[in-house]
């Protein structure tokens, strides 16, 4: 390869993942051939993960989507006949026209984080469905549960420096595989380890972090309130509370104590299913450690009370003072740092609602559909309080029917033949085989963004590394030309990619951030030394406004509160991702699939002996809601009474087209209406349909 003609663009990886990496993308005669992780970037340290070193072959993948399709098949059938960008526009167009004439509240958008960019993310989008005055999506399928956790405690998504982990002497990994989904930290905490540090991993699956720290705690999904409760009851009973740190920056402790006084470790053994003397260990080591810090994550909060469960957790460093050290303290999510350098209105300008409904406080606002029940909301009649039928939906950043719970209800809903579906995609994902009109999308190198992240504290640029393949667009530029389709003339739809990026930001210095490509907010090391938390008091908050003291909230599918339920689905079954997938991105890609093998199913070796499973045994995973056919991996892995389903694949490749969430609920959350997908009794058998 000829060195000279080689050019390095600076990018970001635009995916759901806490490390928010910088690239650097080689491109050679206008073609990628390799993406790296920077190495100045202090987070990214010059590393990637496996799945995005590859990320070129996601770009040339040969099923990329390259051109507009129309669906000529039965919905979910997956048949489609090419047409023109005209045609395409055209017709989604006529048919969103119709219907905001009549109800524009029966246009549903539906977007996650497949691009977690800010250009590509909710800007032209934002403005196209406020203009239209369509039904807004309430976004909480990954981490709304423990957002307003955070925010009812510290009073924002705020924690440590992810950098400080390295200096920690005690680091609690909580509910989180770090070396699958939050590589960069897992670097951080083996430094720490090296350096004297000891790591507990709080899981109920032994995971591949599991392995490698120092103790392991394998606890029942849900029980992490009662877990942080015994914890408590030690701090309190042994003196390891720090009551000068506790009098001046936490309000409402005694309330807290007089909690935790109910939970002496046994009793949270009893809930838990783990030794007493493994919780006593803990709370020692966590109360007699400095400086300690936790990384707790979203997979611990996927639970009827993972709300309480994140509040109580967050408040575990208040109480030892932990926070006095930049090392010490608790790390859930960063993006609030973020909040004042962010212009969220400037992008997705919600005044054009009022173009719609009037000025706000006078015309009523479009009501919101919660995106963890698009199922329920797909086949509702319309009516009452749910208000208007849904008509129509627009996919962008999303891939609902293979990621959303209760997924026979999603498909049956998106199979709906009234219904409407644009899809913008890359690949023709499950979502894409239920589409009317496919719209195709470009990648991260093809387009410009920026980006924050929710795992560390700097702002990303990525610059477009090469051309749009074939006929894929941006998302912007898809919305640009359907609200120039639907006469939408405010100026605002003129606005290019570049002109976006300057709007998106306040206070960062954008040729700065053109020049190295990233950004530092300017934050001090160990930001509650000395209290200052951005609650309206400044204190950490234990009894907040209208939710009280927090509590263990059970499950909703357990003995306790199910009991009848839990006789017949004895198995909770937790579904984390699979390592070399990021939700069901990825699973398309070849080489990472066949690393990942095929769907499968982890079970502890006394529960498939008593069901005469071994591994490799074809089973049947089921319960009220529905069956997922996957082969079993007979391991301890698993502990007992627990079944561990990674996700998330995509049905088609499934033997029977289902995946696990065919099994997961649409109830929801304590806090933040979030779905509860690690709340989940299944019963597991041989299957006998299987040859
Ligand atoms: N490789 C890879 N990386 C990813 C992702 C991916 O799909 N693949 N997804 C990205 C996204 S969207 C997110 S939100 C983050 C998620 O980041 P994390 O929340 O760190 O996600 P996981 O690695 O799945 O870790 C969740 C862990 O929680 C455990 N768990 C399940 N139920 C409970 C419980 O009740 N209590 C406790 N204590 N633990 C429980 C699971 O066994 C699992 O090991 O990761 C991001 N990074
Ligand atoms: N059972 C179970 N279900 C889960 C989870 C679990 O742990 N267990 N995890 C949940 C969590 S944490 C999350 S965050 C959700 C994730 O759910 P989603 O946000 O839907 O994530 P992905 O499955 O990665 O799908 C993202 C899609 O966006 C597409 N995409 C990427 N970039 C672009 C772009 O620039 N333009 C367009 N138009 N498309 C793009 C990708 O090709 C991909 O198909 O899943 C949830 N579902
Ligand atoms: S998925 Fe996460 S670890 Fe992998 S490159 Fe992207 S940000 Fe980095
Ligand atoms: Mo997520």
């Amino acid at each position: 390869m000829d060195v000279a003609t080689i050019r390095t663009v600076r990018g970001a990886c635009p995916h759901d993942c806490p490390d928010t990496c910088a690239l650097r993308v080689s491109v050679e005669g206008g073609r990628a051939v390799r993406v790296q992780g920077d190495p100045d970037h202090p987070p990214t340290a010059g590393v990637l993960c496996t799945k995005v070193s590859r990320y070129t072959e996601r770009t040339y993948h040969p099923e990329r989507l390259l051109h507009p399709l129309r669906r000529v098949g039965r919905k979910g059938e997956g048949r489609f006949e090419r047409i023109s960008w005209d045609e395409a526009l055209a017709c989604v167009a006529a048919r969103l026209k119709a219907i905001a004439a009549r109800e524009p509240q029966a246009i549903v958008p539906y977007s996650y984080a497949g691009t977690m960019g800010l250009l590509q993310g909710e800007a032209m989008a934002g403005r196209f469905f406020n203009r239209l005055g369509a039904s807004r999506l309430d976004r909480t399928i990954c981490a709304s549960a423990g957002g307003e956790a955070l925010a009812a405690t510290y009073g924002g998504k705020v924690g440590m420096h992810v950098r400080f982990f390295a200096q920690s002497k005690l680091i609690v990994i909580w509910g989180s595989n770090s070396v699958a989904s939050n590589l960069h930290l897992w670097t951080l905490a083996q430094q720490a380890k090296r350096d004297g540090a000891k790591l507990w991993c709080i899981d109920p699956r032994r995971t591949e972090t599991a392995d490698k720290c120092h103790r392991h705690l394998a606890i029942r999904p849900g029980t992490d309130g009662a877990l942080a409760l015994a914890l408590m009851h030690e701090l309190v009973a042994h003196g390891w509370i720090d009551h000068d740190y506790v009098d001046r920056h936490v309000d409402g402790v005694d309330k807290l104590v007089e909690r935790a006084r109910a939970w002496p470790p046994e009793r949270a053994a009893a809930v838990c299913g783990v030794p007493a003397d493994d919780i006593r260990e803990l709370a020692r080591d966590y109360g007699t450690t400095k400086p300690a810090a936790i990384r707790l994550n979203y997979g611990m909060q996927r639970v009827a009370g993972g709300g309480n469960a994140v509040r109580l957790v967050a408040l575990l460093p208040c109480l030892v003072g932990a926070w006095r050290h930049p090392a010490g303290g608790l790390l859930l999510s960063s993006s609030g740092w973020f909040a004042p350098y962010r212009d969220d209105a400037a992008l997705q300008r919600p005044d054009l609602l009022e173009t719609v409904y009037g000025p706000a406080g006078r015309g009523c606002r479009p009501r919101t559909v919660n995106m963890s029940t698009i199922g329920d909301a797909l086949l509702h009649p319309g009516g009452g309080a749910f208000g208007p039928r849904v008509e129509a939906l627009v996919v962008y950043n999303s891939n609902p029917v293979a990621v959303a719970p209760e997924s026979r209800k999603v498909a049956a809903g998106f199979a709906r033949d009234d219904l409407f579906t644009v899809v913008l995609e890359q690949f023709a994902t499950d979502t894409v085989d239920f589409a009317d009109i496919v719209l195709p999308a470009t990648t991260q190198l093809e387009h410009l963004d920026v980006h924050t992240s929710y795992g560390h504290t700097d702002v990303l640029l990525n610059e477009p590394a090469i051309e749009p393949l074939g006929e894929a667009k941006p998302n912007t530029q898809i919305f640009r030309e359907l609200a120039a389709r639907m006469g939408f003339d405010d100026r605002c739809f003129a606005d290019d990619d570049e002109t976006l990026l300057r709007q998106a930001l306040k206070g960062v210095d954008l040729a700065a951030l053109r020049e190295r490509g990233w950004a530092s907010l300017p934050l001090p090391d160990a930001p509650f030394a000395n209290g200052g938390f951005p609650t309206a008091s400044g204190k950490a908050i234990v009894d907040a406004p209208g939710l009280g003291v927090p509590d263990l909230v059970p499950n909703h599918e357990c003995a306790e509160t199910a009991p009848a339920l839990a006789a017949r689905y004895p198995l909770a079954m937790i579904s984390p991702p699979a390592r070399h997938f990021l939700n069901s991105t990825f699973v398309n890609v070849k080489s990472l699939r066949s690393i990942e093998g095929e769907p499968l199913l982890e079970i502890h070796p006394d529960d498939a002996m008593s069901r005469g499973i071994a591994s490799g045994t074809a089973v049947r995973v089921f319960n009220d809601r529905g069956t997922y056919r996957c082969r079993a991996e007979v391991t301890t892995r698993a502990r007992p009474g627990v079944v561990v389903g990674l996700g998330i694949w995509w049905r088609k490749f499934a033997a029977d087209a289902t995946n696990v969430n065919e099994l997961t609920s649409q109830r929801l959350t304590d806090l933040g209406r979030a779905p509860t997908f690690y709340d989940c009794l299944v019963e597991v058998e041989r299957d006998a349909s299987a040859a």
